[in-house]
């Protein structure tokens, strides 16, 4: 299963590879280190990115601050960035930065950062019951986790030629290379093998509710599984004290025991305490703890992971989204790394914790787990069993968490509530279609997304979309900014000048976007884009206490990063669905995917009419784009 978080193929054309920066010193993917971009080269994609959005007059304005900074203050911190860069060798530039924009965020983590993703269900019916795909799905993860422990896992690869690189001498070869030496021997091959530091935080990892800024967390040594029920806390053991994954049946007798102990709900879930804004839940951690709840909650941190056995059949996919991204909020603990959630009918998924990791990582264990799970089954429908006895974890509450625990409650509640989620699937074309017509099939995705914002804002709004830098050592992500000139103009001409051009020229605006965002996009893959840099800059200046730079106080910086439609894309056979919160009151979340045959996205949003509006409009834009690429007039 090849990784695609919007990691995209450099297969995408050579023809665009020449306009990338030729200049000398313009620093390359050298190794594995993520390149700091030149400052006039972030200044000049930045200004690229902001002309659609601001009118002459404040484009003027912004030119001005940007070439001011880059001349001044601008110079100074990227210097001293690039020094910073310099000596420290062991990670990337962006690495320390993004941790602190995650970990010092205080609003909650559920809705806001944490995305989930959906497998696809067992293709064996019988396999679909909730314990026994809970236990096979255990018993994988805990397989993933010891090859992850005795580094037998295969390095993750970004194939730009599938066909050799994938090939079993290749594999053979890599993996005898010492790590030191292997990313040059996958270049050899135009192979890229992923930063995969991220790993050592998916187990036994948690986030830690801190004053002004999270911790993460991690207890390598813990060996227990946490299984939420109801709302009630249980641990057993899954691996012995060698490392040996406890038997199948056993790890399905406590599921069992679970199952039937948890029959009610607990007066008091402090799993809500999760869901709260994350000053108010740390000092509230500092009170059970205060209380002689310490213990328990190491339990629950240092816990290969977490297991929930919801009490719930999603209906349909609106449901289950809801259910995978917030749930109920009783029945999880979102400042788990990961937790595994499993549904009544044995719909499987996994909502997680965005700090330590990125979609690439879980994807590939999302992958895995699915892959073993249904292939090689730990156990088969029809194992007897009875049921054992575990711990289940019980807190001393007082009256104060109890409040605070009820009002976290209403709050979520409340929140959820708002939370719009609807599924948009366009069955007239996908990948093959587009990739005939020698276009991107990510680049019309985002176009049409451009169009259809366009016409309902009537102006083009700012557009991120994530892209995977994986490739570089502690690589993070990188924004692509689909709004540019050229969506612009293709925007005006599909909403507002829609008799005005002949086909020909709608059809040459469509090709000029999508080349365009093609180079965006591989930029972006070379850590070239501009927003990590500026973001690190801006870091920079903070962190020195000094006043920030205009350039950072802008109107037009700050609403190029209010992202109105915050978009993501992966693929895999092993996701049925995927999704994640706005990231602004007023925006959407857009998870989408170009399959073969037809395209879909899974949209969030707190505005139930705009939200509607931009689903049946995307509808027309698709149909516009539909009917150029068929050579046919707008109708
Ligand atoms: O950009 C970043 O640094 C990380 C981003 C942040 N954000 C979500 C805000 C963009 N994180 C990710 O991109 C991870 C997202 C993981 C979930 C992606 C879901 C993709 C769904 C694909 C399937 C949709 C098919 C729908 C069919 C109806």
């Amino acid at each position: 299963h090849a990784i695609s978080l919007s990691l995209h193929r450099a297969e995408l054309g050579p023809d665009y590879i020449p306009s990338l920066p030729s200049h000398p010193h313009a620093p390359t993917p050298d190794k594995s280190e993520l390149p700091v971009p030149r400052l006039e080269d972030s200044v000049r994609r930045y200004l690229a990115a902001q002309k659609p959005l601001l009118d002459d007059e404040q484009y003027r304005n912004t030119e001005r601050i940007a070439k001011e900074f880059q001349k001044g203050i601008g110079k100074q911190l990227h210097q001293d960035l690039v020094e910073l860069d310099k000596k420290n060798k062991y990670t990337s530039y962006i690495s320390g930065p993004w941790f602190d924009m995650y970990l010092s965020a205080r609003e909650p983590v559920v809705l806001n950062f944490n995305p989930f993703i959906c497998l696809t269900p067992d293709p064996k019916e019988a396999y679909n019951k909730q314990l026994l795909r809970a236990t096979n799905l255990v018993v994988s993860s805990i397989k993933f986790l010891n090859s992850l422990r005795s580094n037998c896992l295969r390095p993750d690869i970004y194939y730009v030629n599938p066909k050799w690189s994938k090939s079993r001498p290749f594999k053979h070869f890599i993996r005898f290379l010492p790590s030191s030496v292997a990313w040059y021997g996958a270049l050899l091959v135009n192979a890229y093998p992923l930063d995969m530091s991220q790993y050592k935080c998916l187990f036994n990892s948690s986030r830690i509710p801190k004053l002004n800024k999270d911790e993460l967390f991690t207890n390598e040594c813990a060996r227990h599984l946490l299984v939420m029920r109801n709302g009630h806390f249980y641990i057993f053991d899954v691996l012995d004290h060698l490392g040996n994954i406890l038997h199948p049946s056993e790890i399905k007798a406590y599921l069992l025991y679970i199952l039937q102990d948890a029959d009610h709900l607990p007066e008091s879930s402090l799993c809500y305490l999760t869901t709260e804004d994350r000053n108010t839940w740390a000092k509230v951690r500092q009170q059970l703890i205060e209380e002689g709840n310490e213990e328990n909650l190491m339990k629950i941190d240092s816990a290969v992971f977490c297991l929930c056995l919801d009490n719930s059949s999603p209906k349909d996919d609106d449901e289950l989204s809801h259910c995978m991204l917030h749930g109920n909020g009783f029945n999880r603990w979102f400042d788990k790394s990961f937790s595994l959630i499993v549904t009544s009918d044995g719909t499987a998924g996994i909502n997680f914790e965005h700090s330590w990791g990125d979609g690439v990582a879980v994807l590939r264990f999302a992958n895995e787990v699915h892959r073993n799970s249904t292939r090689h089954p730990a156990l088969v429908p029809q194992s007897a069993l009875s049921a054992v006895k575990c711990e289940r974890l019980e807190f001393k509450l007082n009256d104060s968490v109890k409040s605070a625990i009820n009002t976290a409650r209403m709050k979520f509640d409340k929140t959820k509530q708002k939370m719009f989620v609807r599924q948009f699937r366009f069955q007239k074309f996908g990948k093959e279609f587009i990739v005939k017509q020698k276009l991107s099939p990510d680049a019309v995705f985002q176009l049409a997304c451009q169009i259809t914002a366009y016409r309902q804002y009537g102006k083009m709004v700012s557009c991120y979309e994530a892209c995977s830098t994986a490739a570089f050592k502690h690589g993070r992500t990188e924004t692509i900014r689909p709004t540019s000139v050229l969506s612009q103009q293709c925007s005006r001409a599909f909403v507002e000048e829609r008799s005005k051009h002949a086909v020909a020229e709608l059809r040459d605006l469509i090709d000029k976007c999508s080349r365009y965002h093609r180079r965006l996009q591989l930029e972006a893959a070379l850590g070239r884009g501009f927003d990590r840099h500026l973001f690190a800059l801006k870091h920079l200046a903070a962190s020195k206490g000094e006043h920030m730079p205009e350039f950072f106080l802008d109107s037009a910086y700050q609403r190029i990063n209010h992202n109105i439609l915050s978009t993501s894309t992966l693929h895999s056979p092993a996701v049925h669905l995927g999704g994640f919160g706005p990231v602004v009151p007023d925006g959407f979340g857009i998870g989408y995917h170009v399959f073969d045959t037809w395209l879909g996205c899974n949209v969030t949003s707190y505005l139930d009419k705009e939200q509607q509006e931009f689903l049946s409009s995307l509808e027309l834009s698709l149909n516009d784009i539909l009917d150029v690429l068929e050579g046919n007039p707008l109708a």
